[in-house]
């Protein structure tokens, strides 16, 4: 393994919580390398990669020497560990206890409900060549706007970001896994103005390194698109 003193990221930028750990090291300056793991390829599937990570899933960072697997312990270690606007992860107990409170909600329901979709109608019909089930399509679809109800009504009811009046580690969760979809020409978003301004307002508090995130994803789409 590397044994620079960089943080070391072990990413493909197709993965959801790849991309969200990627902005979250773009945003903050923090000096680190990224290595790109081909998931396509079987590259977690490697001696080497599963030395690092048994479950052989990325994102995988290392730090000095420490490894750490699952985005949100990786943004949550990099925002307390390095000198990064305290916005991303406050210290201020009841502000971080927001944080936490949506990204363990997060893990059983935009997380799921997101990528079920991109599964059904990308990642499914181009592994197995079989057309996309409507049917489960259709139920993933509505367990998806319940979610999306849910970040309307609890998490943006009174506030500009997901957990207060700036971005966290939260909204780069949020906002890659509702990103996924797009990779099969569908914006989840398109019929909820409220989502759309949250979403165009964490794109700002991004820039530039959003659309760099996100260029595999869109790629995807323009193939997807050619295809139909
Ligand atoms: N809860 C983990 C999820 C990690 C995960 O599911 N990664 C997927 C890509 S989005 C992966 O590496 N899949 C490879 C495999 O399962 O073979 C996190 O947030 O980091």
């Amino acid at each position: 393994m590397a044994s620079l003193r960089l943080v070391q990221v072990y990413l493909d930028l197709l993965s959801q919580p790849c991309r969200a750990v990627h902005l979250l090291l773009s945003c903050t300056g923090i000096p680190h390398t990224v290595h790109t793991v081909a998931l396509r390829k079987g590259e977690n599937r490697t001696p080497d990669f599963t030395k690092m990570n048994p479950m052989q899933k990325v994102p995988v960072m290392e730090d000095n020497g420490f490894i750490l697997t699952e985005s949100d312990a990786i943004m949550k270690y990099l925002s307390t560990r390095y000198d990064v606007p305290d916005h991303w992860y406050p210290r201020q107990p009841e502000r971080r206890a927001r944080v936490d409170e949506y990204t363990a909600w997060h893990q059983s329901n935009t997380r799921p409900h997101a990528a079920r979709v991109f599964i059904l109608e990308v990642l499914l019909p181009v592994q197995t060549g079989s057309p996309v089930d409507e049917v489960r399509l259709g139920r993933a679809l509505s367990q998806l706007e319940e979610t999306l109800d849910r970040l309307e009504s609890m998490f943006l009811r009174r506030q500009p970001f997901l957990c207060g009046d700036d971005i966290s580690v939260a909204d780069l969760l949020a906002v890659c896994e509702l990103m996924q979809p797009l990779g099969g020409g569908r914006d989840v978003l398109q019929q909820r103005p409220q989502l759309q301004r949250w979403r165009t307002r964490v794109r700002s508090a991004v820039g530039d390194a959003f659309d760099r995130a996100h260029a595999v994803l869109y790629a995807l789409r323009e193939r997807h698109a050619a295809k139909l």
